[in-house]
């Protein structure tokens, strides 16, 4: 009886932590026993998060199908069972359905596939364009359209705000509007780094000495958070990506205080200038 009470015990509380976790997948980082992936801020991400699970039904369904042939193939065709075997070494009609039904099964993948990619790779005429430059190891933002840059470095554990997530939050975020087209230009100062942001559903090299563009229009105002996904060196873990959408107003006021606080001098420019300026 206490075997059972516990059992039950167990599974009541796996599903509402899994539940939760669902839940709390919208916090554009992941959090702890999520399951699957975050949830989509941008209509890219919405359609990758519906291929994948396109994917993984059409993957079940053949698992499946393949495991009830194999079951039924050792319970029924075993030398026990079937001590004479048959000699049929031909059956077209059967060939051609092997064949057929794969073909369909990939012609059925691949459309949507193909429409994702071109939906991802087509950005649409941008709205705000922002410059990434990865550089070991932070972030920097620039803003051609206003003409600053900024740096933007990982909060370090100790000096973390309630709230902040560890290892995601930094100093300077990137801003950018809701419901605009933002398109991101990636490049690297020193090594090879990547641009990912989940919720975003962009992830992108930043190589050094060419630029790289990618596009996202955030659909809800927050904080989403990404991490630098290329080996970079010692510090790659600690150089994380964090953006706040904001609305029209709130954007526009931003970049005024923005132009201010990173004014850059052009008179003296500085390392990162020069570094830009060496390509
Ligand atoms: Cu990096």
């Amino acid at each position: 009886m206490l075997v059972l009470k516990r059992l039950i015990a167990f599974i009541v509380t796996s599903v509402a932590v899994l539940g939760s976790g669902a839940a709390l997948a919208a916090s554009g980082h992941p959090e702890p026993w999520q399951l699957g992936m975050q949830q989509g801020a941008t209509p890219v991400m919405d359609d990758i998060i519906w291929f994948h699970n396109l994917l993984v039904w059409a993957i079940t369904a053949i698992v499946l199908f393949v495991l009830v042939l194999l079951i039924i193939v050792v319970v029924k065709f075993n030398a026990r069972s079937n001590p004479t075997p048959s000699r049929t070494t031909h059956n077209t009609t059967i060939e051609v359905i092997w064949t057929v039904v794969p073909v369909l099964i990939l012609v059925t993948i691949a459309v949507p596939s193909f429409r994702l990619l071109f939906f991802q790779l087509n950005a649409p005429k941008a709205d705000v364009t922002v410059k990434a430059t990865g550089k070991q190891w932070f972030w920097s933002y620039s803003y051609p359209d206003s003409k600053f840059e900024f740096d933007s470095l990982m909060v370090q554990e100790k000096d973390l705000k309630p709230g902040q997530p560890r290892l995601l939050a930094v100093d300077n975020e990137m801003v950018v509007p809701v419901n605009k087209v933002v398109h991101v230009l990636t490049t690297g100062a020193d090594v090879i780094h990547a641009f990912a942001v989940p919720a975003f559903g962009i992830k992108i090299d930043a190589i050094p000495g060419r630029i790289n563009e990618t596009w996202f229009k955030a659909e809800r105002e927050g904080i989403y958070y990404g991490q630098c996904s290329e080996l970079c060196g010692k510090d790659h873990a600690f150089m994380p990506i964090m953006v706040r959408v904001v609305s029209d107003k709130d954007y526009t006021a931003w970049i005024d205080q923005a132009k201010k606080k990173y004014a850059t001098d052009d008179s003296h420019p500085t390392a990162v200038a020069a570094v830009d300026g060496a390509h």
